[in-house]
């Protein structure tokens, strides 16, 4: 498609004429203020010159969230990257790219202190190519709701505003949707029906005004804008940097010339959210010093013969890239002895993190010893720094275990949001969609709901002594102790705190592989708006259907499934029951007669290839 030429919505983005052959710039300073329209005060000598090495694409990284990801998949990709320094750099960029991260206050805030701003509005006008990515695309919109109104760079007409909660949708948008291509984008020629990775909270709508700017939408409650395509300016809501092998694909086609790349585009169709698989590594150091992946029954990770010793599943980084190689919609890493160590002192698992990066483009959590903390010297290290060195390391999204169950104590028994609890620093600067609260819950059995003042339940399956009822109570350091707070409490008040996801655990499912505490996930996914993770428990990827149809989880983990290829028992020649429940993404034929279709970016080939069948990924179809 021809370039297009620039007009601006409104006054935010006009500049003068740009000469593309002087080095020259002198900028002025940008006339901005929080939470008023983005507006130039005047512009001489703008002025904006290529460089010439195809190899080389300029990032323009503002130093909030994890920029890494995008980092190693331009250098995956064989580019090199030069970071932008001053607002010349980006006049002078062959390709920009624009990953977003954080808030949009702070990074207009950003943009504007720096004269980055008036650079970015410069370069696009004057059709130069560029890529923005998440933050990166609503950026270029006349303002956002987020803690606004806020003004934008103005460059596209329309509103960034939230999502809708009300109509049952959990917000933030987080996991793996379709896209609706509505016009030729090229950069997302490969994708055709497979999914690619959202996670935000704000979302800008298509309207006549912006409609020539659309290239596709996504539907999650409303129809939003997921791409927008303008000449050589490409932004992109999603996160092709952690779309797995599509998103490559993405970047791929914006980095290389048009010429050296074929196929054929095909029109994208409209579909839901995805459920998620996630494969989780329980890390920790094992006795003789070596970080490992260990994994436990019902929290004891010590093998019972060969002297107690800690479980050796094998080494972090290496199953991170299996996992991701097999389909994993996402991999976390929990680190079960963070409680008891000072996680910025644990280099090998920020090295983990750091080299796993490099090679899984899926999302990556962490979690493990997240907290205020003041060491030996008496230094003090808040959670926020904790999380940020996580984040730099490589990590999309932290996970808090005892620490949130502390803050929540605080916030039911005092009411007050105090802004210092970790789950409000964090999501306070990185956005709610990266903060996860980890509950380590285990079921107490009752045989009357009011014998306690936490929430009960009636139990599918009555307890052992033939109990009705059971109680979920909250546990930190691992499971060694249990709070005076439910599951059910914690849950509603860590959403209230901030957190954007729950990984909801349960010791007493750890490990036995007889499926997920459907009981728990119903209670909490029922009681909150924000996405619940299933974990524990899973056996046979029927346990996977079985939650995702039983209960509103968004998301199902697992470990010792994957770790110790347990599923080799299942009969591949009968239709599993993931097929009936994503009816709208893949097929994948696992035999001579059956077909099934896959709930996200091939999450049941890591399903299949832990039963150790043989499956490759072909286009959007998986096939054995
Ligand atoms: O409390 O902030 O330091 O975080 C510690 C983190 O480590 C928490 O997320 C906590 O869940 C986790 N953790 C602590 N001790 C253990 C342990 O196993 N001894 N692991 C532990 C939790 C639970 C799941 C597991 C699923 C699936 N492991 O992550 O992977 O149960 O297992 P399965 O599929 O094999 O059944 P903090």
């Amino acid at each position: 498609m021809e370039a297009a030429p620039f007009t601006s919505p409104s006054s935010t983005c006009k500049t003068s004429s740009i000469s593309s052959s002087s080095s020259l710039i002198s900028l002025s300073k940008i006339s901005y203020r929080n939470h008023s329209p983005f507006k130039l005060k005047s512009r001489r000598n703008l002025s904006v010159r290529a460089s010439n090495d195809d190899s080389v694409v300029t990032l323009l990284d503002y130093g909030a969230g994890n920029v890494r990801s995008v980092r190693n998949a331009i250098r995956h990709l064989g580019f090199q990257i030069k970071d932008v320094q001053t607002p010349k750099d980006i006049l002078n960029a062959r390709r920009l790219i624009f990953p977003g991260v954080g808030a949009f206050a702070p990074a207009m805030d950003v943009l504007n202190n720096t004269g980055m701003g008036e650079a970015l509005c410069s370069y696009i006008q004057n059709d130069r190519p560029f890529l923005g990515i998440c933050l990166g695309l609503q950026l270029l919109f006349e303002s956002s709701d987020e803690n606004g109104p806020v003004g934008g760079l103005g460059m596209i007409p329309g509103v960034v505003g939230r999502f809708d909660s009300s109509h049952g949708f959990r917000v933030p948008h987080i996991g793996w949707n379709a896209l609706q291509i509505t016009k030729d984008s090229e950069i997302l020629d490969d994708i055709r029906n497979r999914h690619v990775y959202f996670v935000h909270s704000y979302r800008a709508m298509p309207s006549n005004e912006n409609k020539e700017w659309i290239s596709s939408t996504c539907n999650y409650g409303d129809e939003f804008i997921a791409s927008v395509r303008r000449g050589n300016v490409h932004a992109v809501q999603f996160h092709p940097e952690k779309s797995g092998d599509v998103g490559l694909s993405v970047l791929r086609r914006f980095l290389l010339p048009k010429s050296s790349l074929t196929g054929k585009r095909t029109e994208g169709k409209a579909s839901k959210l995805a459920k998620r698989v996630i494969a989780c590594l329980d890390v920790r150091t094992n006795d003789e010093g070596d970080l490992v992946v260990t994994k436990g029954d019902q929290y004891d990770v010590r093998e019972h013969a060969e002297q107690s010793k800690v479980r050796n599943l094998g080494k972090p980084v290496e199953l991170a890239g299996q996992y991701y190689n097999d389909g994993a919609d996402e991999v976390s890493f929990l680190n079960i002895t963070g409680f008891r160590d000072f996680p910025l002192g644990d280099v090998p698992m920020l090295q983990v993190l750091r080299r796993a990066s490099e090679n899984v483009f899926v999302p990556l959590t962490v979690g493990g010893g997240i907290r205020d903390f003041t060491d030996s010297n008496g230094r003090y290290y808040s959670s926020l720094e904790v999380a940020s060195e996580y984040f730099r390391s490589g990590a999309d999204k932290i996970s808090i275990g005892s620490d949130a169950v502390h803050a929540a104590e605080e916030y039911l028994k005092t009411k007050v949001k105090t802004g210092k609890s970790s789950i409000e620093q964090i999501s306070r600067v990185y956005g709610n969609q990266a903060v996860v609260v980890s509950i380590d819950p285990r079921r107490v059995y009752l045989n009357d709901p009011s014998d306690v003042e936490f929430k009960s339940i009636k139990l599918t399956k009555p307890g052992p002594n033939g109990e009705e009822y059971a109680w979920y109570q909250c546990t930190i350091n691992g499971g060694r102790e249990g709070r005076p707070i439910g599951a059910y409490e914690l849950a509603k008040a860590v959403e209230e705190l901030g957190a954007g996801e729950i990984l909801l655990n349960c010791i007493d499912c750890d490990g036995q592989g007889k499926g997920f505490d459907i009981d728990l996930v119903k209670m909490i996914s029922d009681a909150v708006s924000i996405p619940v993770i299933a974990s524990s428990g899973a056996g046979v990827s029927e346990h996977f259907s079985d939650v995702f149809s039983k209960t509103n989880a968004s998301a199902a983990l697992a470990a010792g499934i994957f770790h110790r290829k347990e599923m080799a028992d299942i009969a591949f020649d009968q239709p599993l029951e993931l097929e009936l429940l994503y009816c709208e993404t893949y097929n994948m034929k696992i035999s001579n007669s059956a077909y099934l279709l896959l709930p996200s970016n091939g999450a049941l080939g890591l399903c299949l290839r832990a039963s150790g069948i043989q499956c490759s990924i072909m286009s959007s179809s998986l096939l054995v």
